[in-house]
Protein backbone atom coordinates (compact mmCIF):
# COMPACT_ATOMS: atom_id res chain seq x y z
CA UNK A 1 0.00 0.00 0.00
CA UNK A 2 1.18 3.27 -0.77
CA UNK A 3 0.49 6.40 1.19
CA UNK A 4 1.05 9.88 1.17
CA UNK A 5 0.87 12.15 3.49
CA UNK A 6 0.32 15.85 2.52
CA UNK A 7 0.82 18.91 5.15
CA UNK A 8 2.73 16.81 6.74
CA UNK A 9 4.64 19.18 8.52
CA UNK A 10 2.12 21.21 9.80
CA UNK A 11 -0.11 21.03 13.64
CA UNK A 12 -2.43 18.48 11.98
CA UNK A 13 -0.15 16.64 9.96
CA UNK A 14 2.61 15.94 12.65
CA UNK A 15 -0.39 14.23 14.76
CA UNK A 16 -1.57 12.52 10.98
CA UNK A 17 1.82 10.81 11.42
CA UNK A 18 1.44 10.41 15.14
CA UNK A 19 -2.09 8.61 14.37
CA UNK A 20 -0.77 6.09 11.70
CA UNK A 21 1.69 4.79 14.19
CA UNK A 22 -0.42 4.60 16.72
CA UNK A 23 -3.52 3.04 14.45
CA UNK A 24 -0.37 0.62 12.91
CA UNK A 25 -1.38 1.73 9.13
CA UNK A 26 0.07 -1.10 6.93
CA UNK A 27 2.10 0.98 4.00
CA UNK A 28 4.27 -0.15 2.29
CA UNK A 29 5.90 3.10 0.74
CA UNK A 30 5.10 6.31 2.22
CA UNK A 31 5.52 9.89 0.97
CA UNK A 32 5.18 13.05 3.19
CA UNK A 33 4.34 16.36 1.16
CA UNK A 34 4.34 19.87 2.06
CA UNK A 35 4.62 23.03 0.34
CA UNK A 36 7.64 24.34 -1.34
CA UNK A 37 8.49 26.21 2.12
CA UNK A 38 8.61 23.31 4.14
CA UNK A 39 10.21 20.87 1.86
CA UNK A 40 14.04 19.61 2.97
CA UNK A 41 12.86 19.07 6.50
CA UNK A 42 12.88 15.36 8.48
CA UNK A 43 10.64 13.79 10.23
CA UNK A 44 10.58 10.23 11.90
CA UNK A 45 7.84 7.63 11.16
CA UNK A 46 8.00 4.30 13.22
CA UNK A 47 11.67 5.38 13.78
CA UNK A 48 12.56 6.20 10.12
CA UNK A 49 13.65 9.08 8.44
CA UNK A 50 11.48 10.57 5.79
CA UNK A 51 12.11 13.98 3.45
CA UNK A 52 9.66 15.72 3.64
CA UNK A 53 8.83 16.70 -0.78
CA UNK A 54 7.39 19.63 -2.48
CA UNK A 55 3.73 18.57 -3.52
CA UNK A 56 3.32 19.30 -7.13
CA UNK A 57 1.21 18.18 -10.06
CA UNK A 58 3.42 15.60 -11.27
CA UNK A 59 3.72 14.06 -7.97
CA UNK A 60 0.20 13.03 -8.01
CA UNK A 61 0.48 10.31 -10.47
CA UNK A 62 3.29 8.75 -8.61
CA UNK A 63 0.92 5.68 -7.80
CA UNK A 64 -0.60 6.30 -4.42
CA UNK A 65 -3.48 4.22 -2.89
CA UNK A 66 -4.48 6.46 0.04
CA UNK A 67 -3.79 10.45 0.28
CA UNK A 68 -4.34 12.13 3.59
CA UNK A 69 -4.19 15.69 3.90
CA UNK A 70 -3.99 18.69 5.52
CA UNK A 71 -3.10 21.17 3.81
CA UNK A 72 -6.11 23.91 3.58
CA UNK A 73 -8.80 24.42 1.17
CA UNK A 74 -7.22 26.07 -2.01
CA UNK A 75 -4.46 22.97 -1.82
CA UNK A 76 -7.04 20.37 -1.97
CA UNK A 77 -9.25 22.05 -3.94
CA UNK A 78 -6.46 21.89 -6.70
CA UNK A 79 -4.50 18.51 -5.67
CA UNK A 80 -7.53 16.49 -4.41
CA UNK A 81 -9.31 15.90 -7.92
CA UNK A 82 -6.14 15.15 -9.49
CA UNK A 83 -5.42 12.66 -7.22
CA UNK A 84 -8.70 11.09 -8.01
CA UNK A 85 -8.31 11.23 -11.43
CA UNK A 86 -5.23 8.72 -10.91
CA UNK A 87 -7.12 6.40 -8.71
CA UNK A 88 -5.98 7.33 -5.72
CA UNK A 89 -8.71 7.87 -2.52
CA UNK A 90 -8.14 11.01 -0.81
CA UNK A 91 -8.94 11.65 2.77
CA UNK A 92 -9.16 15.34 3.00
CA UNK A 93 -9.21 17.49 6.11
CA UNK A 94 -10.39 20.75 4.79
CA UNK A 95 -13.86 22.71 4.89
CA UNK A 96 -13.55 22.83 0.71
CA UNK A 97 -15.25 19.16 -0.06
CA UNK A 98 -17.38 18.78 2.89
CA UNK A 99 -20.64 20.30 1.37
CA UNK A 100 -20.33 19.08 -2.34
CA UNK A 101 -23.19 16.74 -2.97
CA UNK A 102 -21.17 13.99 -3.76
CA UNK A 103 -18.68 13.90 -1.49
CA UNK A 104 -19.07 11.78 1.61
CA UNK A 105 -18.56 13.96 4.96
CA UNK A 106 -17.50 11.26 7.68
CA UNK A 107 -16.83 10.39 11.25
CA UNK A 108 -15.99 6.78 11.62
CA UNK A 109 -18.43 6.10 14.46
CA UNK A 110 -21.62 7.59 12.65
CA UNK A 111 -21.64 6.96 8.87
CA UNK A 112 -19.86 4.95 6.51
CA UNK A 113 -18.12 6.39 3.02
CA UNK A 114 -20.38 5.25 -0.24
CA UNK A 115 -16.87 6.05 -2.26
CA UNK A 116 -19.52 7.75 -4.72
CA UNK A 117 -16.21 9.85 -5.32
CA UNK A 118 -12.58 8.57 -4.45
CA UNK A 119 -12.56 12.29 -2.65
CA UNK A 120 -13.41 12.03 1.69
CA UNK A 121 -14.14 14.55 3.45
CA UNK A 122 -13.21 15.19 7.67
CA UNK A 123 -15.34 17.49 9.35
CA UNK A 124 -14.44 20.27 11.06
CA UNK A 125 -13.34 19.77 14.45
CA UNK A 126 -16.21 21.38 16.46
CA UNK A 127 -18.50 19.09 14.51
CA UNK A 128 -16.76 16.01 15.06
CA UNK A 129 -16.94 16.45 18.60
CA UNK A 130 -20.33 17.90 19.07
CA UNK A 131 -21.79 14.96 16.55
CA UNK A 132 -20.19 12.21 18.69
CA UNK A 133 -21.88 13.65 21.49
CA UNK A 134 -25.71 14.17 19.93
CA UNK A 135 -25.23 10.55 17.93
CA UNK A 136 -26.58 8.73 21.41
CA UNK A 137 -29.31 11.23 21.77
CA UNK A 138 -30.01 10.94 18.74
CA UNK A 139 -30.10 7.05 18.54
CA UNK A 140 -31.94 6.81 21.96
CA UNK A 141 -34.63 9.83 22.11
CA UNK A 142 -34.19 11.66 18.34
CA UNK A 143 -33.09 14.93 18.41
CA UNK A 144 -35.66 18.21 17.66
CA UNK A 145 -33.08 21.22 18.04
CA UNK A 146 -29.48 21.80 18.88
CA UNK A 147 -27.70 25.04 19.83
CA UNK A 148 -24.19 24.72 20.27
CA UNK A 149 -21.77 27.24 21.94
CA UNK A 150 -18.21 26.39 21.66
CA UNK A 151 -15.35 27.94 23.26
CA UNK A 152 -12.44 26.94 20.90
CA UNK A 153 -8.79 26.20 21.34
CA UNK A 154 -6.33 27.87 19.01
CA UNK A 155 -4.54 25.53 17.81
CA UNK A 156 -7.84 24.89 15.46
CA UNK A 157 -6.36 28.33 13.72
CA UNK A 158 -2.78 26.26 13.33
CA UNK A 159 0.32 28.00 14.83
CA UNK A 160 -0.74 31.39 14.15
CA UNK A 161 -3.50 30.47 16.65
CA UNK A 162 -0.75 29.17 18.98
CA UNK A 163 2.01 32.28 18.38
CA UNK A 164 -1.11 34.65 18.87
CA UNK A 165 -1.72 33.51 22.68
CA UNK A 166 1.64 32.81 23.37
CA UNK A 167 3.33 35.85 21.98
CA UNK A 168 0.16 38.15 23.02
CA UNK A 169 1.06 36.90 26.84
CA UNK A 170 4.60 38.79 26.06
CA UNK A 171 2.42 41.77 25.18
CA UNK A 172 2.64 41.42 20.90
CA UNK A 173 0.28 42.28 18.88
CA UNK A 174 -1.92 39.51 16.99
CA UNK A 175 -1.59 38.20 13.48
CA UNK A 176 -3.82 35.76 13.41
CA UNK A 177 -6.70 36.60 15.22
CA UNK A 178 -8.73 40.30 14.85
CA UNK A 179 -8.28 40.89 18.49
CA UNK A 180 -5.73 39.61 21.21
CA UNK A 181 -6.43 36.21 22.05
CA UNK A 182 -4.49 36.71 25.27
CA UNK A 183 -6.60 37.26 28.57
CA UNK A 184 -9.64 37.68 25.69
CA UNK A 185 -12.33 35.77 24.65
CA UNK A 186 -13.36 36.60 20.82
CA UNK A 187 -16.61 35.94 19.29
CA UNK A 188 -15.59 35.50 15.76
CA UNK A 189 -14.15 31.83 13.99
CA UNK A 190 -13.34 32.79 10.36
CA UNK A 191 -15.59 35.12 8.54
CA UNK A 192 -18.64 36.75 9.00
CA UNK A 193 -21.27 35.98 6.37
CA UNK A 194 -23.97 38.44 5.36
CA UNK A 195 -26.51 37.15 7.68
CA UNK A 196 -24.08 37.81 10.72
CA UNK A 197 -23.18 34.39 11.50
CA UNK A 198 -19.61 32.97 11.02
CA UNK A 199 -18.24 30.58 8.63
CA UNK A 200 -17.61 28.23 11.41
CA UNK A 201 -20.84 28.28 12.84
CA UNK A 202 -22.26 27.81 9.72
CA UNK A 203 -20.01 24.87 9.15
CA UNK A 204 -21.51 23.41 12.89
CA UNK A 205 -24.85 23.52 11.23
CA UNK A 206 -24.53 21.96 7.51
CA UNK A 207 -21.83 19.51 8.79
CA UNK A 208 -24.10 18.15 11.96
CA UNK A 209 -27.11 17.65 9.54
CA UNK A 210 -25.03 16.09 6.47
CA UNK A 211 -23.01 13.42 9.15
CA UNK A 212 -26.07 12.73 10.73
CA UNK A 213 -28.33 12.67 7.64
CA UNK A 214 -30.88 14.29 8.88
CA UNK A 215 -32.33 17.93 7.44
CA UNK A 216 -35.26 18.28 9.80
CA UNK A 217 -33.27 18.86 12.96
CA UNK A 218 -33.15 22.87 13.60
CA UNK A 219 -29.58 23.34 14.69
CA UNK A 220 -27.96 27.25 15.84
CA UNK A 221 -24.45 28.38 16.97
CA UNK A 222 -22.16 30.48 18.16
CA UNK A 223 -18.52 29.96 17.98
CA UNK A 224 -16.25 31.35 20.22
CA UNK A 225 -12.21 31.41 20.42
CA UNK A 226 -11.08 30.85 23.54
CA UNK A 227 -7.31 31.67 25.32
CA UNK A 228 -6.58 27.63 25.28
CA UNK A 229 -3.79 25.98 23.67
CA UNK A 230 -5.44 22.44 23.10
CA UNK A 231 -8.59 20.81 22.94
CA UNK A 232 -12.17 22.45 22.11
CA UNK A 233 -15.06 22.36 24.21
CA UNK A 234 -19.21 22.56 23.17
CA UNK A 235 -22.03 23.52 25.44
CA UNK A 236 -24.93 21.85 23.29
CA UNK A 237 -28.81 22.69 24.14
CA UNK A 238 -30.68 20.14 22.80
CA UNK A 239 -34.31 19.40 22.49
CA UNK A 240 -34.91 15.68 22.22
CA UNK A 241 -38.22 14.53 20.19
CA UNK A 242 -39.20 12.00 23.46
CA UNK A 243 -40.17 12.97 26.91
CA UNK A 244 -37.11 11.29 29.00
CA UNK A 245 -35.63 12.14 32.44
CA UNK A 246 -32.18 13.32 33.23
CA UNK A 247 -31.14 10.12 34.31
CA UNK A 248 -31.73 8.54 31.27
CA UNK A 249 -29.87 10.98 28.90
CA UNK A 250 -27.06 10.58 31.10
CA UNK A 251 -27.11 6.39 30.53
CA UNK A 252 -27.50 6.67 27.18
CA UNK A 253 -23.18 7.79 26.67
CA UNK A 254 -22.73 5.09 28.66
CA UNK A 255 -20.35 2.47 26.96
CA UNK A 256 -20.15 4.10 23.91
CA UNK A 257 -16.91 4.10 21.98
CA UNK A 258 -14.92 6.99 22.03
CA UNK A 259 -17.35 8.53 24.31
CA UNK A 260 -16.23 8.99 28.28
CA UNK A 261 -18.77 10.31 30.72
CA UNK A 262 -17.20 12.42 33.21
CA UNK A 263 -20.39 14.02 34.95
CA UNK A 264 -20.65 13.88 38.65
CA UNK A 265 -20.44 17.75 39.61
CA UNK A 266 -20.81 17.13 43.27
CA UNK A 267 -17.45 15.37 43.59
CA UNK A 268 -15.66 17.62 41.08
CA UNK A 269 -16.13 15.63 38.25
CA UNK A 270 -16.48 17.31 34.73
CA UNK A 271 -14.29 17.26 31.85
CA UNK A 272 -12.33 20.32 31.05
CA UNK A 273 -9.57 20.50 27.92
CA UNK A 274 -7.16 19.42 30.64
CA UNK A 275 -8.59 16.15 30.78
CA UNK A 276 -9.07 15.86 26.73
CA UNK A 277 -5.60 16.76 25.39
CA UNK A 278 -3.69 14.34 23.58
CA UNK A 279 -6.21 11.72 24.32
CA UNK A 280 -8.61 10.08 21.65
CA UNK A 281 -11.96 10.28 23.23
CA UNK A 282 -14.72 12.71 23.74
CA UNK A 283 -15.81 13.59 27.16
CA UNK A 284 -18.86 14.49 28.11
CA UNK A 285 -20.55 16.09 31.18
CA UNK A 286 -23.08 18.62 32.60
CA UNK A 287 -25.82 16.85 31.84
CA UNK A 288 -29.06 18.70 33.22
CA UNK A 289 -32.64 19.29 32.73
CA UNK A 290 -33.24 22.22 30.61
CA UNK A 291 -36.66 23.65 32.80
CA UNK A 292 -37.52 26.06 29.94
CA UNK A 293 -38.03 23.93 27.42
CA UNK A 294 -39.65 20.78 27.03
CA UNK A 295 -37.70 17.87 26.74
CA UNK A 296 -34.68 20.09 26.77
CA UNK A 297 -31.32 19.03 28.13
CA UNK A 298 -27.25 20.89 28.42
CA UNK A 299 -25.05 18.44 27.53
CA UNK A 300 -21.35 20.25 27.97
CA UNK A 301 -18.81 18.07 25.77
CA UNK A 302 -15.09 18.51 25.53
CA UNK A 303 -12.67 17.20 22.75
CA UNK A 304 -8.92 17.16 21.87
CA UNK A 305 -9.68 19.26 18.42
CA UNK A 306 -6.22 18.13 16.42
CA UNK A 307 -7.11 14.68 17.55
CA UNK A 308 -11.08 13.25 17.51
CA UNK A 309 -11.37 16.71 15.48
CA UNK A 310 -8.79 15.99 12.64
CA UNK A 311 -5.97 13.99 12.65
CA UNK A 312 -7.83 10.86 14.70
CA UNK A 313 -10.98 11.11 12.50
CA UNK A 314 -8.69 10.89 9.02
CA UNK A 315 -6.61 7.63 9.97
CA UNK A 316 -9.36 5.84 11.64
CA UNK A 317 -11.41 6.67 8.07
CA UNK A 318 -8.66 5.17 6.26
CA UNK A 319 -8.14 1.95 8.61
CA UNK A 320 -11.94 1.65 8.09
CA UNK A 321 -11.27 1.37 4.59
CA UNK A 322 -7.90 -0.88 5.07
CA UNK A 323 -9.81 -2.99 6.88
CA UNK A 324 -13.29 -3.40 4.89
CA UNK A 325 -11.60 -3.57 1.20
C1 LIG B 1 -11.03 26.26 14.33
N1 LIG B 1 -12.62 24.61 13.65
O1 LIG B 1 -11.01 25.79 15.47
C2 LIG B 1 -11.61 25.51 13.19
C3 LIG B 1 -10.48 24.86 12.49
O2 LIG B 1 -12.91 23.76 8.73
O3 LIG B 1 -11.29 22.40 9.18
C4 LIG B 1 -10.87 23.89 11.44
C5 LIG B 1 -11.24 24.54 10.16
C6 LIG B 1 -11.85 23.51 9.29
O4 LIG B 1 -10.54 27.34 14.04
Amino acid sequence: MKLAIVGATGVVGTKMIEMVEQYKIPFDELVLFSSKRSSGSELKVNGEVYTVQELTEDRTKDGFDYVIMSAGGSTSEKFAPLFEAQGSIVIDNSSFWRMHDDIDLIVPEINTPSLNRKIIANPNCSTIQSVIALKPLYDAFGVKRVNYTTYQSVSGSGAGGIRDLEEGAKGAEPTTYPKPIYNNVIPQIDVFLDDGYTKEEVKMINETKKILGDDAIDVTATCVRVPVISSHSVQMNVTLNKETTEEEVRNSFKDIPHIVLMDDPANGVYPTPFEATDENEIYVGRIRKDPTMDNTFHVWCVGDNILKGAAQNTVQILKALLENK
